[in-house]
Formats: C-alpha cells, structure tokens, sequence
C-alpha cells in the first residue's frame, strides 16, 4: 500500500502521477472504514484527497502553513502527516482528534472547529510573518487559508476578506467550492460560482488563459497586464472576480478539485502574484463513495459508525457507480439522524405542531437543518423555514427583527455555535425584549468532537441575560410541553436546552408546567437538584442512597431561569443542598442557587464541569469522570454527609 509508505508530505514529491491516483483511492478507501468503525466526518474528507495530495505536493509544512476552516476536512492532512495509527481510534480516548490538533502535529496551526475563522488566522500570522522577516526573516513561508463555499457565507470570513485585500498580505485562499455546507449552500455569491462554473465558454476561456499564464516566464507587471487584457475577454461571466477583486483579493479559476496536477499548475502560479488570491476549486463532497455522493441531504457530512452495515442491509452496493443526481434523487440521508427516542425527534414533532396552530412561527437554522431537527418542518413549511448560512450572530439579530415584526422565530442551533452569537443574544433580542424561542441541541457534553464542541457556556451566558427564560427538559414529554410554554412568553427571550442523548419518556404525572419546578421525591438528609438530562441521574442517585440509610428529596428545577422559589423555600430546609449540571460549574445554575440559599442554613455543594478544555472521548465517559452520574452525585452525597 502506498499509503504506508507516506509518512510525512516530503514523501509524496516522489511520487509520480500514476502512484498518486492509487494513493488517492487508498486514502478514501482508508477513511471510509475508519468513519465505519468510529463515526465522523466522511463526504468533506472525500471531496478534499486530491486538493490535499496537490496541496501538501507544492508547499513545505510546516513551514509553509496550510490552515484548514473548521478542521473537520483534515483527515487526508492528518493521514499525509504521519498520523494514519491515531485513525484506529478516531475521535476516541487515546485516539486521534476528528479537527486538527497542535498536540498531535506541527502541521496543525489552529485547531478550532467553530467555522469561518480561517481568514483571520492568515491576516494575523500573514502580519506576524511580515512584521518578523524584518528582524529575523521565516524561510520563504507561504500562508495557505483553505476554506469551503459554506464557511465562506460566515461574517467573519467576509471581514478576513476585507481586511487581507486591505493590507495586501501574501496569503493564498483555496476556495473549496462544493456547493454544500451540511445543506446546499446558501449564498447568491455560491450561485454566481455555480454559474461560472456551468459555462463552457467562460471555462474553455479560462483554461486558455491559464495556460497562457502558465507559460510566462517571468511572472511581473507583462503578465498581468496581459491578464487585464485577457479578462476583457470574459467580462460576460465576471461576477465572482466582481466580488472579490474591489476588495483587492485576486481571483483564479475555476480548477478542478480532482486534477492535481493543474491544482498544483495553480498553487505555483498563484504565488508567482503579490497579495491576497483566491483559487476557486471546485470539488465533489462524498466523491468516490456512492451513499455520499448520493446523499442529497447533506453527502455523508457526518456520520455515526457502522453505515456500511446499513447499506449492505439496504441491499445497496457502496461501491457501485454513484447513481445519476439527476435522475435519482434520495430525500432521506444515510447520515446521522435523530433516534426515535431523541430530544431532537421531539422538538421536531411538537414544532410542527405548533407550527400548524401558529402561522406566526417560522424556524431559523444556521446551515444545519438536518443535524437540528428541521427537515421535516421545512418540508412541510417550505419558506417558514429559513436558512441563514453558517452566521449564527447573523440569525439571531435577524431573528430579533422578525420578532419585531410579528413573527414568532424559533432559531434551532448547536448550544456550541450560539454560544458565538452571545452579544447578538444578549442585546439585540435580549435589551429588545424580542420574544425569540433559542432551542439549543447538543447541549452539555458532546465528548468526541473534542473541546470545541461541547455544549457548556450556554446556561453560564445566558442566564446573565435579563429576562431570558432557560428551560432544561428531563423527558421527551417535558421538552414538547416547554415548547408550547415558551411560545406563551411574549415578554423576552427563552432558550431550551437539551443534550444529544435519547430522550426517557414521562408520564402526563411527570410532567410539569410553566417555570413550575418539579418535585420528584421528598426526603430529609439531602435536597439534591438535577438540571435537565441530570434530574434521572439525581433521582437515581437517590435510590442508590437509600441502601445507606439517606432519605433524599429530589428536585427537576426545569426552568433553570428564573428559579422556582418553592423549590429554593423546600431546599432551604434541608441540611445539605446537591446540584447538579452539565454545564459549567463556575457561574451556571448550582452556583445562582448556591447564591439564593446563601445566609438560608444549607450547605451548598455544586457539581458541574470544570472550566477546563475537555479533551476528546465518550460523553458518558468524561461525564463518569466528572462525578455527573447517579454514581458520582450519591459518592458526593456520602462525603458530604461524611458517610463515603
Ligand atoms: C460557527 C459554526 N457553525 C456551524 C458549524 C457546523 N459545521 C461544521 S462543517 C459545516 C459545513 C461547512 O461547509 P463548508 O465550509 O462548505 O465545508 P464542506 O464540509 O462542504 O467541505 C458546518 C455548518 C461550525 N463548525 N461552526
């Protein structure tokens, strides 16, 4: 296998053309089984292999920087970097990072995973080169941004953009144009690149000029005024280079994302210029995998383990010829989709509902409307539903003028990803007392996808902002009842969070109302109150007590703002308090109600997450670990009450 002998980029410049092909289908074949075996990110990874190869054949990492937005894609910069043993347990303990990560590699700059960044890292380390090779000149470096036609639709990819044609820095933009975020991309400017890149005369024109460009021997102020001139001859399909240039960024091609060698024709030449330049690439998500290239939902974005299980169980043949778009199109996606059972079924189902009640309810994502839970209802709704790209600060000040004018918004996110939109939440629709429903998935911790994202911030952020009601389901049944008494709140904002688990299911006795919370057993050695997902683990907690003698009172504060002040009367007359989170412990609900009971007589013990980053690996496990289980709640109980 050529893939084993490639143990760092230097390897792959001695390769010849043919051996790359096979590479390239060893790389797929490789990262298919190993999102079969651990979940992950599999139709970016198979769009990137041959941009990836071409990148990591014309440049020098790490000296040369190659900057990946969002990270999820970088499986073949991983593979091609020495790191293909760290795939047997990808996104596990002791396994490799499903992002880049700067304690795996030196060919890992940023490791964020919170999209549309990348701009902005290569305008500051563009700056830091620039300003260092004064005093101690870097080796040639060269700053390669990639970034895909969704992240590009995120505000701060915009303000990279304005900001490096501002100050000419030398950085070279890998536009990878494959016309999806998880969803189709939603971007007139990704219109006018699909149209670009249908027209067969602007492409047999480009390709003209680029070899004419190619052939220059000095590549100075001759060529590009016979670029200048060149373009003239393709003003009729100008719309991507009438975006880009005005902002002083250079725009090249389309090339073909699959090609590696005129992806490589076109790395050389884009550094032959000064300043910014964009290449427009354009690639396959999926390719080389038919159920991702015929996942018309979202190409095998992200997946659980297992899927080719699936399909051979579907009869399906995954490596067959991709079936023809055009003639076969799949509505439902071999991806991830929420159990039966999950949180997000049950949002999915009651916001029908409602929605069916409410004309006035129209529903926000921000480029996920399948991980959210929103297909169905954009089936059914159509434009009620409304795609904003990944611009999560965006949705939510729009969302703020839709309230404003009589629509009731229900903006359906990763609590990860609004957690960027804070200021956006907190004036915007907060100080405007705008009636936005804020329903937050993937709340608490998320585990594999690593620190990034986890669901943490969210109950410490916005239970600062004023009059913002927080619901935190325990039961699939409580999570549609508060979602009919959040559209009952008119005054201000209210968020709903809930993790990415399955949801237990309640009786009607077991479900409340309102801000109500809700008393689940009453005891007297301990008041232990459990948010959300951890109202099971206290009420098992308590049943684990009992085998010690200790009587335990249970609360389900479901509103985690504003507490309910029965619930703080009846804790107050208990000896010892327990809460119990899955968000951070510092400044989140244990803590406001360590502060109601303060002067009260109990001891208030709070247990949360530490304000730490969560390295990589099983939800349940890093939960375990924390002591936010039945296990570890009823062991801090037992030490409390100095029992353990
Ligand atoms: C701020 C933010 N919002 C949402 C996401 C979730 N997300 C991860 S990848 C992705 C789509 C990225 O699309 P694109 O940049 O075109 O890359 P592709 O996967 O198509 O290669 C989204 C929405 C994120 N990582 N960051």
């Amino acid at each position: 296998m050529i893939l084993n002998s490639i143990n760092e980029p230097a390897d792959l410049k001695l390769l010849s053309h043919r051996q790359l092909v096979e590479l390239c289908e060893e790389l797929r074949t490789f990262i298919v089984d190993a999102v079969n075996t651990n979940g992950g990110h599999l139709g970016s990874n198979l769009g990137i292999v041959e941009l990836t190869v071409a990148l990591h054949r014309s440049l020098n990492s790490p000296n040369d920087i190659i900057l990946f937005d969002t990270g999820h894609q970088a499986y073949v910069h991983k593979l091609l970097t020495g790191r293909i043993d760290g795939f047997a347990k990808l996104k596990r303990k002791g396994g490799i990072s499903g992002y880049p990560s700067r304690e795996e590699s030196d060919h890992d700059w940023i490791e964020n995973s919170h999209a549309s960044t990348v701009l902005a890292y290569a305008h500051g380390l563009a700056t830091a080169t620039q300003s260092l090779n004064q005093t101690e000149p870097v080796d040639n470096r060269r700053i390669v941004a990639v970034l895909g036609d969704g992240s590009l639709t995120g505000g701060m990819a915009f303000e990279g953009l304005n900001n490096l044609g501002h100050s000419g820095s030398d950085v070279t933009i890998v536009l990878n144009d494959n016309g999806r975020s998880y969803a189709p991309t939603i971007s007139l400017l990704t219109d006018s690149l699909i149209k670009i890149r249908s027209n067969p005369v602007y492409m047999r024109r480009q390709r003209m000029l680029e070899s004419f460009t190619a052939r220059l021997p000095i590549i100075g102020k001759y060529s590009l005024a016979g670029i200048r001139a060149s373009k003239a001859a393709i003003r009729e399909a100008l719309e991507p280079q009438a975006f880009f240039e005005p902002l002083g960024v250079r725009y090249m091609g389309p090339f073909d994302g699959h090609n590696i060698e005129e992806l490589e024709v076109a790395l050389t030449n884009a550094d032959k210029f000064d300043g910014p330049v964009v290449l427009h690439v354009r690639t396959q998500k999926g390719r080389g995998f038919a159920p991702a290239e015929n996942d018309h939902v979202k190409a095998m974005h992200d997946t659980s383990p297992h899927f080719l299980d699936k399909e051979a169980g579907s009869g399906a043949n995954p490596t067959a010829p991709p079936a023809d778009a055009n003639t076969a199109p799949s509505p439902t996606s071999t991806s991830i989709e929420p159990k039966p059972d999950s949180y997000t079924d049950a949002f999915t189902e009651s916001l029908i509902k409602l929605a069916d009640e409410h004309q006035e309810i129209v529903a926000i994502t921000a480029a996920m409307p399948d991980s959210t839970g929103l297909l169905p209802f954009r089936e059914r709704f159509g434009d009620r539903c409304i795609d904003v790209g990944i611009a999560e600060q965006h949705g939510v000040t729009a969302a703020a003028g839709m309230a404003m004018g009589g629509l009731r918004p229900v903006m359906a996110v990763y609590s990860t990803f609004l957690t960027r939109a804070f200021d956006q939440v907190n004036l915007d629709v907060g100080l405007h007392r705008c009636p936005v429903i804020f329903c937050l998935d993937r709340a608490g911790i998320t585990g594999s996808d690593g620190p990034s994202h986890n669901g943490i911030l969210d109950m410490v952020l916005l239970s600062k902002v004023p009059g913002m009601t927080i619901f935190a389901p325990s039961s699939y049944q409580e999570l549609q009842q508060m979602l009919h008494d959040a559209y009952d709140i008119t005054d201000g904002p209210v968020c709903i969070r809930w993790p990415k688990t399955s949801a237990p299911s309640a009786t009607p006795d077991q479900v409340g109302i309102g801000v109500n919370a809700r008393k689940i057993t009453t005891g007297s050695d301990v008041c232990i109150i459990g948010v959300g997902k951890m109202a099971g683990a206290a009420t098992e907690a308590a049943e684990q007590l009992t085998q010690h003698g200790i009587s335990a009172t249970v609360w389900d504060p479901r509103a985690a703002k504003p507490l309910d002040p029965a619930m703080l009367d009846d804790a107050a007359n208990h000896g010892l308090v327990v809460t119990a989170e899955d968000g951070l412990a510092e400044g989140g609900i244990g803590s406001s109600i360590g502060l109601r009971l303060a002067g009260r007589g109990p001891e208030v013990h709070v247990l949360g997450v530490p304000t730490e980053y969560i390295t990589h690996d099983s939800a349940d496990t890093i939960l375990h670990n924390l002591g936010l289980d039945a296990e570890g709640i009823a062991n801090t109980v037992l030490q409390c009450l100095n029992r353990g």
